[in-house]
């Protein structure tokens, strides 16, 4: 028997997080990978989907050296050559056309990448352009902006305490299926199951039957976009029976009142025929969560990409303070973490310091809504994007109006990929940068630590070291900030310092001086990378901890319960709410979901992960698919203002009448895209169907759920 070694790390493919050990062999070839069982945290679990960071290591379609694109196709050159024209076009666009004709997008794997996060930084500030994207506008900004709003720092966000909760309340989450997110629980289904066990209770509101609905005691219809409305009513029914109290939040809480009145148009019985669920169902729920002895109520991606994703944040943040739950064991509660980025001042956030210029869509903490991206690019005039940088994304696929974006793509002067596929979007760089992939650098978890039901933290090493002559991600930022960043003296010290240290020395500095560190004592009980590192299944500091008001961030360290711009957004939800009053609905709306064996639009290259049937499907419910001619198995095509896709039909009772539902991260078909497997099960993409123009107006946030369409048979 050959002698394997064992190595343990954390999984860094979504926000769970977990620990797992990977075999490798003599050869350094991985052999296994499993879940940690000494893991304090996740304690074995793992997903399908670990198997993933194997097939991507081993993927022959991985870029491993830079390529520019030529009439040819794409051709190796070397990386002085690669780093030298980048700089120089990057340059040359500013130089003539100013600071924001360079735009950015930056994409999520970014934060799964600490030495990606740590050297983004100084490269964004020195392209000092306005136009800054990334997959935050498609995901969970109305997040940022309720903690920032109501808070006073964009990183302060609940996170739901589901290990000792009594009553969890999830909307627009399915954490069965995506493994939890803004909430870092791994194994979070066993997690769920325990409420339950221990006597507390499941609510999901959802479209759709999802698997986490199934491991609830109760599961509502809702119609999409409207949770806003829907929390409004539960606020609107706790006031009116007198079932506010706050606790010992009230000593610290302004606002209560505006509240009260605000919520004064949404009654139950108006509320019900815009969200679609029965008056007396939704009293029921607000009783029902006021009653329990802690409470949360989790809203994730669905309650995010819709019209009224900043409302819903807010108003899911109300509730749980009203009822006294935040904060609170069993309510959701705030990190502590070993790194604390809200501790050390680190991007509080901000709103509308400028706007974009073709709709005047606001900034938020330094961006701009990627919704804008296409006609930022396509629309002449000064500030006109004339070049672009993308990192680890894929925005053709992932955001939208996706085909417009890729047809604004082929209008640019230049564009630089830092990626390790030839995807979709990377396939219209003129050079692209491939990064190691994860196996080949170590990691730490900058944002998931901050983002985790408990306070955790862990140092995964290497597992293997780099092939000759790659560079990881931080090395690629390095290299282009020294070019186009200031080359004074002071930002050459700066650049070679922090060179030297890489992220893994910044990393025991900020673990040294963090709210958990040694500080200056070089013996003693404080936390030291080298401690981290000889705990190799990571530390358990312990379940979450009460922290307001110390950590709170707003100038007079008060809970800000009735922000002025939320107040101001409300206008715009009680038109709808009068709108929608006696209305039948007749469109077919359209929303989207995750599959257990994907990850966003990449992960479509592992054979393994892609056995089986074609997840791609568009779900119907029966008496929408009778009333259209369309049959199970069938193909439909699908259209909407902006684009139509042919996919296959699954009818189903699951969904709502009247909503249907496709995957997103599909539609691998393009020429040229390097990605053997994906290109054998393409999909077809929700994005070439979803509108560049539904934005949450208040937040500018992508509107992906309630798309209108139309379908027929194909
Ligand atoms: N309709 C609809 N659209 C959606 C969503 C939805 O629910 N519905 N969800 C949205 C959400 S939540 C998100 S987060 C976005 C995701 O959207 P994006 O972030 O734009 O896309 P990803 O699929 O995450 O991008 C993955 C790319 O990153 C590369 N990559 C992976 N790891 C690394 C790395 O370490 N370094 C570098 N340089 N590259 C790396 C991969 O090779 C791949 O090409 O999609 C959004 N789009
Ligand atoms: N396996 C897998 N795991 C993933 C990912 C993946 O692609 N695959 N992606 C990762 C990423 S980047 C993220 S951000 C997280 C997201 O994690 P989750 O937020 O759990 O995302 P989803 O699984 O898409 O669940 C969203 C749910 O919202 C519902 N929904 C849609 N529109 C509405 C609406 O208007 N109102 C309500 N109430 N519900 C609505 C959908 O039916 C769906 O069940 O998952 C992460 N984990
Ligand atoms: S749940 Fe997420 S972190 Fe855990 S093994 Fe699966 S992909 Fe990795
Ligand atoms: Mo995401």
């Amino acid at each position: 028997m050959t002698e394997l070694k064992r190595h343990y790390r954390a999984c860094n493919l979504c926000e769970a997080i977990c620990g797992i050990v990977i075999e490798t062999d003599r050869t350094g070839a991985i052999q296994s990978i499993r879940g940690d069982r000494d893991d304090p945290f996740s304690r074995g679990h793992i997903c399908p989907k670990a198997v993933a960071l194997q097939d991507v290591h081993n993927d022959p379609d991985r870029l491993r050296h830079p390529v520019r694109r030529t009439d040819n196709g794409f051709q190796r050159i070397g990386w002085d050559e690669a780093f030298d024209e980048v700089g120089e076009r990057l340059q040359q666009v500013q130089r003539e056309h100013g600071a924001n004709a360079v735009g950015v997008y930056v994409g999520n794997p970014t934060v799964h990448n600490y030495g990606s996060l740590l050297f983004g930084i100084p490269l964004l500030k020195a392209l000092g352009t306005k136009n800054r994207y990334s997959a935050t506008s498609v995901d969970q900004l109305p997040h940022h902006f309720a903690a920032h709003q109501m808070f006073g720092h964009q990183l302060l966000i609940p996170i739901p305490d589901v290990d000792r909760t009594d009553f969890l309340l999830i909307i627009g989450a399915n954490p069965a299926v995506s493994n939890g997110s803004l909430m870092t629980a791994p194994g979070i289904k066993d997690r769920i199951k325990a409420v339950r066990t221990r006597g507390g209770k499941v609510v999901v509101v959802d479209p759709r039957q999802t698997r986490t609905a199934k491991l609830a005691d109760q599961h509502l219809f809702i119609r999409p976009g409207t949770d806003a409305a829907l929390l409004a009513a539960l606020l609107h029914t706790l006031f009116d029976e007198d079932r506010v109290d706050l606790g010992r939040l009230a000593s610290f809480t302004d606002g209560l009142d505006t509240v009260r009145e605000q919520v004064r148009a949404f009654s139950a019985e108006r509320v019900s025929a815009m969200t679609g669920i029965e008056a007396e169902a939704i009293r029921a729920l607000a009783r029902g969560f006021a009653a329990a002895p802690s409470a949360v109520c989790y809203g994730r991606i669905g309650t995010c990409v819709q019209a009224y994703g900043g409302l819903s944040q807010w108003l899911v943040n109300v509730l749980n303070i009203v009822t006294g739950n935040l904060d609170q064991p069993g309510g959701a509660m705030f990190t502590q973490p070993a790194v604390d980025l809200v501790a050390r001042g680190y991007g509080r956030g901000s709103y509308g310091r400028w706007r974009s210029r073709v709709r005047s869509l606001p900034e938020v903490g330094g961006e701009l809504p990627v919704s804008a991206l296409a006609e930022e690019i396509t629309h002449p005039g000064d500030g006109q994007i004339r070049a672009l940088v993308t990192s680890a994304g894929n925005p053709v696929l992932s955001t939208p109006n996706g085909s417009q974006l890729e047809r604004a793509l082929s209008e640019l002067d230049f564009m630089v990929s830092i990626d390790f596929y030839c995807n979709e979007t990377t396939r219209h760089a003129d050079i692209i940068l491939p990064p190691t992939a994860s196996l080949e650098h170590d990691h730490y978890d900058l944002i998931f630590n901050l983002l985790a039901v408990r306070d955790v933290a862990r140092y995964s090493p290497p597992l293997t070291q780099p092939a000759a002559d790659t560079r990881h991600d931080w090395q690629i930022f390095d290299e282009l900030e020294r070019r186009l960043g200031p080359q004074d003296a002071r930002s050459r010290a700066r650049r070679s310092v922090t060179r030297r240290l890489g992220p893994r020395g910044i990393l025991a500095g900020l673990l040294r001086f963090g709210p958990r560190g040694a500080g200056w004592k070089p013996f003693g009980s404080g936390l030291t990378l080298k401690k981290l590192e000889s705990a190799v299944h990571g530390l358990d500091f312990g379940p979450l901890a009460s922290v307001f008001p110390d950590r709170l961030r707003t100038r007079r360290q008060r809970i800000v319960l009735a922000p002025e711009l939320m107040i101001n957004d409300l206008e715009r939800l009680r038109k709808a709410l009068d709108d929608a009053l006696g209305v039948e609905a007749s469109e077919l709306l359209l929303i989207s979901r995750r599959s257990v064996r994907s990850n966003n639009s990449w992960l479509h290259n592992s054979a393994r992960l892609m056995r089986g049937a074609d997840r791609c499907t568009l779900q119907v419910h029966p008496t929408d698919a009778a009333r259209r001619g369309l049959e199970d198995g069938g193909r439909a095509t699908v259209r909407s203002r902006t684009g139509a896709v042919e996919v296959p039909v699954e009818i189903t009772e699951r969904i709502m009448p009247g909503v249907v539902c496709l995957p997103h991260g599909w539609g691998h078909d393009r020429k040229d895209v390097a990605l053997q497997v994906a290109r054998r099960t393409p999909g077809a993409s929700v994005n070439d169907l979803t509108d560049d123009q539904r934005v949450d107006a208040l937040t500018g946030n992508a509107a992906f759920s309630g798309v209108p369409v139309d379908i027929a048979p194909a």
